[in-house]
């Protein structure tokens, strides 16, 4: 004997308290499944009912992630690793910064952004793994509208793909990005090197500058690093005190004057900054005697007069 309709109801409201998110999701669609699939009728209106809950614990939980969803930036630039999962992105982490992370052979292994920081050419750059959710987030699938927000805020996008898959994945994830208007500077890395070159990618991305990378061969990590580093597009000048010259440079967004150097110390300094010394690329001559607009380049040293 089928159960009466306002019983049924009943009984699916008491299956759903205290169940919220991905729980609530689930149990309405075990629910639906388990609904005859009348068009009309009371059947039809419990399902009209069971289906409008599903979209609205469907919205709630897209609201909740968005606002969970946030990467503190740290370093001198923020670069995104973008790609399908199973890409390669977490190892490229691992093998380019001292974090611990979960690699898998299977996809949506991480599920959240990731930061990580690596150190190239002296200067700490912050590398973060978005997870493969990009695809339909324009239409707000699977919080990947809140991961678009975090690649806004990056100065970059390194794209991730596996060398020898089929580039239609990965022109889904480019389709996606042009809909939602996030163009960055940005470099395709075709991960896997060990296994197939990047020939197939830089034909099927013929605007993309294209580098094959194997986390199992160092030069192409060397290389990787020194691509990252041209796409942040920093420039670095080294301070320079009593003929010492400090390890760790400064790293600023040309153009960059002896005044930014001396700004990005202290504001005090750059108020009373009167010029510099210079040692290097711009420099005349070594130690030449430069004002306070002058245009410093990278390799520069300089040594602040106030
Ligand atoms: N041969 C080879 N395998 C690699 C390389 N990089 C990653 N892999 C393998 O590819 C698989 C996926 O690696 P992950 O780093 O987890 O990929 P991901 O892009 O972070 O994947 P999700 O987080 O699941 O989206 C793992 O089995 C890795 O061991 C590489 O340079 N060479
Ligand atoms: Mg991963």
């Amino acid at each position: 004997m089928p159960m009466p309709h306002r019983t049924q109801m009943q009984v699916i409201k008491r299956r759903l308290v205290g169940k919220d998110g991905s729980e609530r999701v689930r149990e309405l669609r075990a629910i639906l499944a388990e609904l005859p699939n009348y068009r009309s009728g009371p059947y039809a209106d419990i399902r009209k009912w069971v289906n409008g809950e599903l979209e609205a614990t469907r919205t709630r939980a897209r609201v909740v992630h968005r606002d969970s969803i946030s990467v503190r930036r740290e370093g001198a630039a923020q670069i995104a690793l973008v790609g399908p999962p199973n890409a390669g992105k977490s190892s490229l982490l691992q093998a380019l910064s001292s974090i611990q992370i979960k690699t898998g052979d299977y996809a949506f292994t991480t599920t959240r952004p990731v930061p990580a920081l690596t150190r190239i050419n002296g200067v700490l750059v912050q590398l973060v793994e978005i997870p493969g959710l990009i695809v339909g987030a324009s239409e707000g699938r699977g919080g990947g509208r809140a991961l678009i927000g975090v690649l806004r805020g990056a100065d970059a996008i390194v794209f991730c793909h596996d060398a020898s898959a089929p580039p239609a994945e990965l022109q889904a994830v480019l389709a996606e990005l042009e809909a939602a208007g996030v163009d960055k500077p940005s470099l395709l890395a075709a991960t896997k090197a060990d296994e197939a070159g990047p020939e197939a990618l830089a034909a099927a991305f013929p605007e993309t500058d294209v580098l094959g990378v194997s986390v199992l061969d160092d030069d192409s990590l060397e290389a990787f690093r020194q691509a990252v580093w041209r796409l942040t597009g920093l420039l670095r000048v080294f301070l320079r005190s009593g003929g010492e010259i400090e390890d760790e440079p400064v790293a600023l967004q040309p153009p960059v004057t002896v005044l930014d150097v001396a700004d990005s110390i202290h504001h005090e300094l750059a108020a009373r900054c009167v010029g510099a010394r210079v040692w290097g690329p711009s420099a005349r001559f070594e130690g030449q005697r430069v004002g306070r607009e002058h245009a410093l380049v990278d390799g520069d040293a300089v040594e602040i007069l106030a």
